[in-house]
């Protein structure tokens, strides 16, 4: 689908919802550039960056980054993405996030999976990566072709450091308490789309069908 206006949309959910899995299909789909505050922040501590090595405490703890830090980081990666549109996962994470990116551009839609926490928890421990492109597997759910390696590099999956089941826990806490409320803030301006169940392959023709629906009228606006 050729688009003839920049669309903005953020994917939000709990640890573990699906929201990279469903980004590759959104993106492979639709073509919206995928923004993921969780792969940045990997990249960093893969690299060893000073910030990476500042903030990996902080992530294999469950805990969030910083809202300063966060808005910086993203904010940056937003500008450099020019006149491109694109699909923003893992950010915003707390009211201070939306607010500052709501500043700076206006969001067309959000999608949000909502999925039970004890469908997640399964998940996460079943969870492995390759962390350069942020594909992500699961030994029940998408096996890779070659058990431990990327089917597109040949390159070594790794386990998340925070996808331990006590981290998980602390990630889910810091969802219902920080990120939960950005939800709201969504809500009353109207941008908020929810898109509940437990399987991410029933989760999909629905998100596919209300962003064909989205798209085409972003067209018909501009025409
Ligand atoms: P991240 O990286 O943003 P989370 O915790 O929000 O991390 P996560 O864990 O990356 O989210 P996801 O992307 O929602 O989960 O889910 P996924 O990877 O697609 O799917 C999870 C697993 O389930 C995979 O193995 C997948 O194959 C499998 N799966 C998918 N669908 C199904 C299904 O239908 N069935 C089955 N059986 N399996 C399925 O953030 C990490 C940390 O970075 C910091 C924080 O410390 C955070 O904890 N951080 C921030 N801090 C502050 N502000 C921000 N904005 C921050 N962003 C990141
Ligand atoms: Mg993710």
């Amino acid at each position: 689908m050729v688009l003839q206006r920049i669309f903005r949309a953020v994917i939000m959910g709990p640890p573990g919802s699906g929201k990279g899995t469903v980004s590759a299909r959104i993106t492979k789909t639709f073509g919206l550039k995928h923004i993921s505050s969780g792969d940045i922040l990997r990249a960093n501590i893969n690299a060893k960056t000073e910030l990476g090595l500042l903030m990996k405490s902080c992530i294999d703890q469950g805990q969030l980054v910083p809202d300063d830090v966060m808005c910086r980081l993203i904010l940056s990666d937003l500008r450099a993405m020019g006149q491109n549109s694109w699909l923003l996962d893992g950010f915003p994470r707390t009211a201070f996030q939306a607010e500052a990116l709501d500043d700076a551009y206006s969001v067309d839609t959000v999608i949000n999976l909502n999925v039970p926490f004890h469908t997640i928890k399964q998940r996460l421990t079943s969870r492995w990566t390759h962390l350069s492109s942020g594909r992500v597997y699961n030994i029940d759910f998408n096996p890779p072709k070659v058990l431990g390696l990327d089917d597109v590099t040949g390159e070594p999956l790794v386990q998340r450091d925070d996808d331990t089941p006590e981290t998980v826990t602390r990630r889910l806490k810091a969802y219902e308490t920080q990120t939960e409320p950005v939800l709201e803030y969504y809500r009353s301006k109207g941008v908020l789309q929810i898109f509940s169940g437990t399987e991410t392959n029933k989760i999909w023709p629905h998100v596919e069908a209300f962003l064909h629906r989205k798209l085409s009228s972003v067209k018909q606006q501009v025409a």
